[in-house]
């Protein structure tokens, strides 16, 4: 049996003021930063051990990978960092708030683009600053992989372009992976690894910063997943991801 553990990053500076991120670098907040200490921590007691660690780009993923492995006392394991773990990219939503788009779209509309399989975002120009090409990060990237805006299809072809030739082999070849990631990267990879259908993927909300463990059989097929931690708790924070205006502590 493999064990697998992936973890959405801990509340970054946009989850709390409640706007669209994608690709935007912003940091984690505080509380962010706590809960990926608790996550390390839970982890730790748990007794889990990782020999290999993935993350993105983007800063709040990088960050909280750091401190899950500072508190296990494994800094010192290799950490490969990708764009194909990076969030969705969320187009011209980038930056807006999530409340007033609702307001000035729908609910039904904001429900599509955050968690329907294949809605896209409107797309960004490349003249827009946000445009990835202007970012330090992304100018060695080959200009064609670089998204305006990604649905959850477009997300799940990069993510699993990555699974196959870089972690599913070494799952395969018995190391105990950790993947600090996104709430959309995450749920592309789960889609895939769970086999769920576009309907199935669209109630799907990922708490921040809450490791979940999966026992994976020899051909990766899953066998049982879990969340580590206090079941009422990330009932709790499941439902704020999945209505962020109602803002709870
Ligand atoms: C959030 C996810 O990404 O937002 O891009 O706004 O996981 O990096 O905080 P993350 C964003 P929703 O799809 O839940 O709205």
């Amino acid at each position: 049996m493999h064990k697998l553990v992936l973890i959405r990053h801990g509340e970054s500076e946009w989850n709390k003021a409640n706007l669209f991120t994608g690709w935007t670098d912003v940091d984690l907040t505080d509380k962010g930063i706590q809960e990926a200490q608790h996550a390390g921590s839970l982890l730790q007691e748990e007794q889990f051990v990782f020999d290999i660690a993935y993350t993105s780009y983007l800063k709040r993923a990088i960050k909280t990978l750091d401190y899950v492995l500072e508190e296990m006392d494994l800094l010192w394991i290799p950490v490969y960092k990708t764009w194909q773990l990076n969030e969705r990219h969320y187009g011209s939503l980038q930056g807006l708030s999530k409340k007033t788009t609702a307001e000035l779209y729908g609910e039904e509309q904001v429900k599509l683009w955050r968690r329907s399989y294949d809605v896209l975002p409107p797309a960004l120009t490349k003249d827009d600053e946000r445009y990835p090409k202007h970012d330090l990060k992304y100018r060695n990237m080959d200009e064609k992989l670089i998204p305006l805006s990604e649905s959850l299809k477009e997300t799940i072809v990069r993510v699993k372009d990555y699974w196959d030739r870089e972690i599913a082999p070494q799952i395969m070849s018995g190391k105990n992976v950790i993947i600090a990631a996104h709430g959309n990267s995450l749920r592309s990879l789960i889609m895939f690894l769970d086999n769920l259908s576009p309907k199935e993927i669209i109630d799907l909300n990922l708490p921040t910063g809450i490791p979940l463990v999966y026992n994976l059989d020899d051909q990766l097929y899953p066998i049982e997943k879990y969340y580590l931690g206090s079941e009422k708790h990330i009932e709790r924070k499941i439902k704020q991801v999945a209505e962020p205006d109602n803002i709870m502590e």
